[in-house]
């Protein structure tokens, strides 16, 4: 079987790491405008400040994705940019920014797929009621999304609710390590609760104002393995994955949580504070597919973190978290994988762990899966104005053969973004983990005018566009 016809080959961004004009056209802060300018929050104090400045050269962008014949572009939409205070006033600037981006990607022939909520909450939600800890905030997220269906509803197809809630609530309530910079499992519950209704809710008002449209959440999925076949760490193995998988998927496709992901939790003193109603909306926001973003599977064992750490060893070009425990510990720590390869940033390069991926969603939710995010993060250099990055295109043809094999599988993936087409912001590396088939040119000279140049990826991609993934 080879890919369908209308297959989405696209690529992936977010508005914090590629638009910059942070405090252009009436644009409010958020969260990340003011975290990043703290020092030592981010690698090096780099920030989204400037970016790779897409608010002005979007259409040059879009230009370059028109000439590789991309057919599917996802971005985000910034909240603060829209709501510059997260409710009330609405800024016609921001709006009238998303049109024009929409309307050019159509324009030329690429599907728009928007991304509702990448992680740039508006500061001053932050500071009224603490963001996502609130219950508040389910009514002005609920309201923000209105406002983008009732704009773009009628021009946009897909759309994608929360990205990666897993991880903007584990690295903003666990690790420490984006804002608002906590560690406590109790709060981080109860963050993902009031998320989950805000994303069922959200769910519920897609339906009424865009009938025709698709919406999913996207959620960074880890697949995980056990380290050995000793019973004990089959069973850590099968704890994580209840309490770092399922802990959302399950709620997102079934509408509840799995009585063992409660059960697990209560053993370590957590609960999930329901309240009337919530049940209900829960089951309101089954979506249309699953957003997977795919980067590496997660491999646990039983033993105590002290010694998972001295196994694992850090490298130092990013910026670490120095939480030494967690909760969890009891019931799984994370473990080393001698089999598979790993990143400059020692993240694990594991094709066949996406295809797990998506057999493991088609098997327990047979829901349709769009492919929202994947890539390779490394160091690029630019030579004579081109850009050698074989070891992208490595990457990228081994998933895509897994893919094509999950599909063989059995599995509906409706189309593949990779992470990402410009090089840009990447929120805990700054900008020398760069991704994109376009490299951004930061060097201190020409910052200012932030060139864009192809690299050999982008060539590449463009067959597989073109041949509909035959290599
Ligand atoms: C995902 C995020 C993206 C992007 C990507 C790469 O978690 O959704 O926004 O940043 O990871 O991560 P990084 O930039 O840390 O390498």
């Amino acid at each position: 079987m080879n890919f369908q016809k209308n297959f989405l080959w696209g690529s992936a961004s977010a508005a914090y790491q590629i638009e910059g004009a942070a405090n252009i056209d009436g644009k409010g802060p958020s969260i990340w405008d003011i975290y990043s300018n703290i020092p030592g929050n981010t690698f090096k104090n780099t920030t989204g400040e400037v970016a790779i400045d897409f608010y002005h050269k979007y259409e040059e962008d879009i230009s370059l994705m028109k000439e590789m014949g991309l057919k599917a572009y996802r971005f985000s939409v910034s909240w603060p940019r829209i709501l510059p205070k997260g409710k009330g006033e609405i800024n016609p600037k921001g709006i009238e920014f998303y049109h024009k981006v929409i309307d050019k990607l159509i324009e030329n022939n690429i599907e728009p797929i928007l991304t509702i909520y990448h992680w740039d909450l508006p500061q001053a939600l932050q500071d009224e009621y603490g963001g996502w800890e609130s219950r508040k905030i389910i009514e002005d997220f609920t309201n923000y999304c209105k406002i983008l269906y009732k704009e773009y509803g009628n021009k946009v197809k897909y759309w994608v609710s929360l990205n990666e809630q897993n991880i903007f609530t584990s690295l903003g309530y666990l690790l420490k390590l984006h804002p608002p910079k906590k560690s406590n499992m109790q709060t981080f519950i109860n963050v993902n609760h009031i998320a989950n209704l805000a994303n069922a809710k959200a769910i519920e008002e897609f339906r009424k104002h865009v009938p025709n449209g698709l919406i999913g959440p996207s959620f960074a999925y880890g697949p995980t393995y056990a380290k050995s076949a000793h019973p004990k760490d089959v069973l850590a193995m099968e704890n994580a994955q209840e309490i770092n998988n399922f802990l959302w998927l399950d709620v997102y496709a079934r509408g509840e949580y799995s009585p063992l992901t409660i059960n697990l939790l209560k053993s370590i003193g957590i609960t999930i504070n329901f309240q009337d109603g919530d049940k209900e909306l829960l089951k309101k926001g089954i979506p249309d597919f699953m957003g997977v973003n795919y980067y590496s599977t997660a491999t646990y064992r039983h033993i105590t973190r002290k010694v998972a750490n001295e196994i694992n060893n850090q490298k130092g070009n990013t910026v670490q978290s120095d939480v030494k425990e967690l909760l969890t510990d009891k019931l799984f720590v994370p473990a080393k994988n001698e089999f598979v390869r790993l990143t400059d940033w020692n993240w694990v390069i594991d094709p066949d762990g996406l295809r797990i991926a998506l057999r493991r969603i088609t098997s327990r939710y047979n829901l349709p899966i769009l492919i929202t995010e994947n890539g390779l993060g490394a160091y690029d250099t630019l030579e004579d104005g081109k850009v050698h990055d074989d070891y992208r295109i490595e990457y990228l043809k081994e998933h895509i053969t897994a893919i094509k094999d999950s599909i063989n599988d059995g599995c509906n993936v409706l189309g593949y973004c990779t992470w990402s087409f410009q090089d840009l912001f990447s929120w805990l590396n700054g900008y020398s983990k760069r991704y994109g088939f376009v490299f951004v040119d930061r060097d201190e000279e020409s910052q200012k005018e932030l060139k864009r140049y192809k690299k050999d990826s982008f060539y590449w991609y463009k067959k597989i566009i073109n041949s509909n993934g035959e290599d």
